[in-house]
């Protein structure tokens, strides 16, 4: 409980502040910019009622925020895994300008990326009060937000664990899924919820840069029964998939995205009766998060801020359940990249839904836009305001998502168009494909459009930087199986 007396302590400090070092006029200029609500999520993928990605996700709080807004139904992360997805998002350039294409490192370690202001301090250099609570940043959060305003706290993060695992015996401790622990009052995305609902109800005295970071559904997909049970295991349905999906992939694709990996095998998952209970575990997980925006959207409902405030809602990146015979992030597919990205502000048209591509890479320069404040020059993200305004908008440039130097999904409104480091393409035909199912890369009728997406490959790529996570350990394992395969190829 000691918590609770810091929040209500440190607010009635921070006014008290603002009251004495504001000039009027700056205090009434200040109460007409609108407030920011930013919802992170962790490792949700399309399954979510409005994206339609599984017939039984049960997301209606998520819903009813599209319904509010605009839901950007062709959004994509910047990378598939979750530090460089964030750095991304935070800094608004892409991974192949900042070298952070993996796990590690952080920000602060790009020479380009610790160049560029954050998100949330440019916010609080705008003179807003910033304030977040669970994860936002990948592991950087608590001492960002702490620096810039106030940092609510993980609340246990990841959260309590059974002394045994459940389902997955081996592996990564993260990796298990089922009913734990007995309440919802003990996950942490709950108390997150709660902390940002308390700071809903508080009254500030400049606009507010509120982010909340949810952990759920990334595994453990641990959650109470009662969300279990929303989604009984003798009804669940098992993701569409095509047996013989993957032999029209290069050797080297397939590497990329199995080799080295910490999730189960989709063997493992097979051979041992698993695949329909993860997906009930996902599901569950996705429903308990969406709960958890509820609350949140609900207390902003109640406040005096509900007419003045933009929310912003995302996913960090996509999660495979077995399509293309593997399981969770790390691929350039429309499963590792596509994700949730809805934007709801003061004035613009809701209901819309806009099916042009857009990246996460664009909410820093939207959010920007929609405040009026000034662009930074260095942004690779472009601002989505037209297709708030009117859906039907055009957008000249593709989305690009980046799993290491050289490979690269460039994604448009119709097409995905994958390249790899080892020259190895493919092109996927979203008005008929949308599971991605038949590789288009070599039917020469296309090769005009495999020449049009081709062209907004990155032209330079930073080095990687940073190394030992899963996905350096991916990359590098799929880099000597390549160079054996090239050797071979040259005797
Ligand atoms: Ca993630
Ligand atoms: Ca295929």
């Amino acid at each position: 409980m000691c918590f609770l007396g810091r929040i209500v302590s440190r607010p009635l400090n921070i006014s008290l502040i603002l009251i004495f070092s504001i000039p009027n006029s700056a205090f009434s200029a200040a109460q007409v910019r609108p407030n920011i609500l930013l919802i992170a999520i962790d490792d949700l993928n399309d399954w979510v009622g409005c994206l339609k990605g599984h017939p039984q996700a049960l997301t209606p709080n998520i819903d009813a925020l599209a319904a509010r807004g605009t839901l950007f139904a062709n959004a994509h992360c910047q990378a598939p895994v979750c530090q460089p997805s964030r750095a991304s998002l935070m800094t608004s350039l892409l991974p192949s300008s900042s070298g952070i294409y993996f796990l590690n490192p952080g920000i602060d370690a790009s020479p380009v990326a610790r160049e560029q202001i954050t998100l949330p301090a440019r916010y609080a250099r705008e003179g807003y009060q910033v304030m977040g609570a669970g994860k936002l940043f990948h592991t950087t959060s608590g001492q960002v937000f702490s620096q810039l305003g106030e940092y609510g706290g993980g609340f246990g993060y990841f959260g309590p664990q059974p002394a045994k695992k459940i389902t997955y015996q081996q592996g990564h401790p993260l990796w298990d899924w089922g009913a734990f622990p007995d309440e919802t009052k003990q996950m942490p995305d709950m108390q997150i919820a709660d902390w940002a609902a308390r700071a809903l109800s508080r009254s500030y005295d400049s606009p507010f840069f509120l982010a909340v970071g949810f952990f759920r559904p990334h595994v453990p997909m641990l959650v109470p029964q009662e969300w279990m049970d929303k989604h009984p295991l003798d009804q669940i349905k098992l993701p569409q998939v095509s047996a013989d999906d993957v032999d029209d992939l290069s050797p080297y694709a397939k590497d990329l995205t199995t080799r080295h990996h910490v999730a189960p095998t989709h063997r493992w998952m097979t051979d041992h009766n698993e695949w329909q209970h993860a997906v009930q575990a996902y599901l569950a997980s996705a429903t308990f998060v969406d709960a958890c925006v509820g609350k949140v959207l609900r207390a902003l409902e109640a406040s005096r801020y509900r007419e003045n405030t933009i929310v912003v809602l995302f996913s960090d990146h996509g999660f495979h359940l077995g399509e293309k015979q593997r399981w969770a992030k790390r691929s350039l597919w429309e499963d590792g990249t596509r994700v949730p990205l809805i934007i709801s502000a003061p004035g613009l048209p809701t209901g819309q839904v806009c099916t042009q591509a857009a990246g996460l890479i664009d909410i820093y320069p939207t959010l920007l836009d929609l405040c009026g404040m000034s662009a930074e020059k260095k942004h690779e993200g472009v601002t989505l305001k037209p297709q708030l305004e009117n859906a039907q908008a055009p957008r000249t440039t593709p989305v690009i998502t980046t799993f290491g130097p050289g490979n690269h999904a460039v994604r448009s409104e119709r097409w995905r168009y994958i390249r790899y480091r080892d020259g190895s393409e493919e092109l996927y035909d979203h008005h008929h494909d949308r599971h991605e199912w038949n590789n288009l890369a070599h039917d020469p009728v296309w090769k005009d459009v495999m020449q049009a997406h081709r062209k907004h490959l990155p032209k330079s790529e930073h080095p990687i930087l940073g190394k030992g996570s899963t996905g350096h350990q991916a990359f590098e394992a799929a880099e000597m199986l390549l160079k054996k395969q090239n050797t071979s190829t040259a005797r």
